[in-house]
């Protein structure tokens, strides 16, 4: 299980599984703040790079040949450690190099770049956040895992967009701004970007103007951007998915897992599956997609509640229009079906979900498979699981034909990668 430590630390959902979240923040921050990379020994420094959140392609699945440790230890097994600041984000690693994010001052945000081998500190560039939004806590303003080609490190702040630093220096190369993010609840950011082929490839779905868009990695220039406005606010990483001879770039979010162009942007195939939030990121093995989505909207966590007790400000268990943020007026109207300046305890089942793509919560896991064109619903779901699976899933590992799943403290279930047969049920990992 070489790659549990990585899968462990991506596991980043934020705020609707607070207590869950809490334990694994712990462990994240205490990481961010702990460098990663002390718990490795020396031969995994020499292996494979580690270019983005949950390694290559998401999957958390490191390709190293050499040995990796499968013993791990504060006491005897540090090899360096740093101290950062605060930090969700991942490490990402290339040519021996360690990058890394955390807040270092109220409205700065530093980009760390140490020696693998030695954590000696190789540059530090702080970049001005501004202002910052409201979060969730315990999520972080720095939440964001970097990405690297080896040339370039790109980083996204919610209050910037996406920033490109020298890998070798830290200087800053480029940046493409972006708009802040909306949030109903003020969740926070948590999107990492990708590289691939030359672009930079970062999809964001907030509750309000969700997206995918690709930038030229050289220049910052935007090469396309799809807007995803049948979205809510979900946190999953793009994959790429190479089946049938074609390569997709597959995004997961609210009730749907979709296949997009990688050079054009354009909408290929939708399979209409998944669940209302999406918090976790799909996994590629071969030319399936495997998910794992527990969210808001079932019977025992309905989003009704949740958004009473964010947003219903007098407690008169209806939402009236100026107790939203002001962006999100146009939305609260359209949901306002009966015109009476409130969103009532019916009206609230579906409000702010566009008309095209209302979808509940609930449990699943499930594979797909990609190569498909059109709606692929009913063609490409090759199995899907229920209710079965463990509660505040994190996104599934996939390895020797089995998909792994977790939930914070180490309930585990593993399932037949063709089958989506149970090969254990909930089962407690000893860590
Ligand atoms: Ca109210
Ligand atoms: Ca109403």
């Amino acid at each position: 299980m070489k790659s549990m430590s990585f899968y462990l630390k991506s596991a980043f959902r934020p705020l609707s599984h607070c207590r869950e979240f809490v334990v694994m923040g712990t462990i994240m921050k205490c990481f961010a703040i702990i460098f990663s990379l002390c718990l490795f020994q020396l031969s995994i420094l020499q292996a494979e790079d580690w270019p983005q959140f949950r390694g290559m392609n998401a999957s958390g699945v490191s390709e190293a040949t050499n040995p990796v440790p499968t013993e791990f230890s504060f006491e005897d097994k540090l090899l360096w450690k740093v101290e950062l600041g605060d930090g969700i984000g991942s490490a990402v690693i290339a040519s021996g190099r360690v990058f890394n994010t955390a807040m270092t001052g109220e409205s700065t945000m530093g980009v760390f770049c140490h020696e693998a081998k030695t954590g000696k500190e190789l540059w530090k560039t702080d970049v001005a956040t501004g202002e910052l939004p409201r979060i969730t806590p315990p999520n972080s303003h720095a939440s964001s895992t970097p990405a690297t080609d080896g040339e370039r490190v790109y980083v996204y702040f919610s209050t910037i967009g996406i920033v490109a630093l020298d890998a070798k220096t830290g200087a800053e190369v480029w940046r493409h701004e972006l708009p802040q993010p909306a949030f109903l609840m003020d969740w926070g950011a948590g999107w990492s970007p990708i590289v691939h082929e030359g672009k930079v490839i970062f999809a964001k779905d907030d509750d309000l103007t969700s997206y995918v868009l690709a930038l030229d990695a050289k220049s910052g220039e935007e090469l396309w951007k799809t807007d995803r406005p049948d979205m809510l606010a979900g946190y999953a990483i793009p994959v790429i998915c190479t089946a049938g001879g074609r390569t997709d770039l597959v995004v997961a979010g609210s009730g749907k897992l979709k296949g997009y162009d990688p050079n054009t942007g354009k909408e290929i195939w939708t399979c209409n599956t998944l669940l209302r939030t999406v918090m976790t990121s799909p996994v590629v093995k071969d030319d399936h997609i495997y998910v794992a989505v527990q969210s808001y909207g079932d019977k025992s966590r309905t989003l009704k509640f949740a958004l009473l007790q964010w947003l219903d400000t007098n407690q008169d268990g209806m939402l009236a229009r100026d107790e939203m943020p002001k962006e999100f007026y146009k939305r609260f109207d359209a949901s306002d079906k009966n015109k009476d300046k409130l969103i009532d305890e019916v009206e609230i089942e579906t409000a702010f979900q566009h008309s095209e793509n209302m979808v509940g919560g609930g449990n699943t896991i499930q594979a797909v498979r990609g190569g498909g064109t059109g709606d692929v619903t009913k063609t490409h779901l090759v199995w899907n699981i229920d209710n079965k699976s463990p509660s505040n899933l994190a996104s599934p590992l996939v390895f020797s034909d089995r998909v792994h799943v977790v939930k914070s403290g180490g309930i585990s279930s593993c399932f037949d990668a063709k089958s989506g047969e149970e090969v254990w049920g909930l089962s407690l990992i000893h860590i």
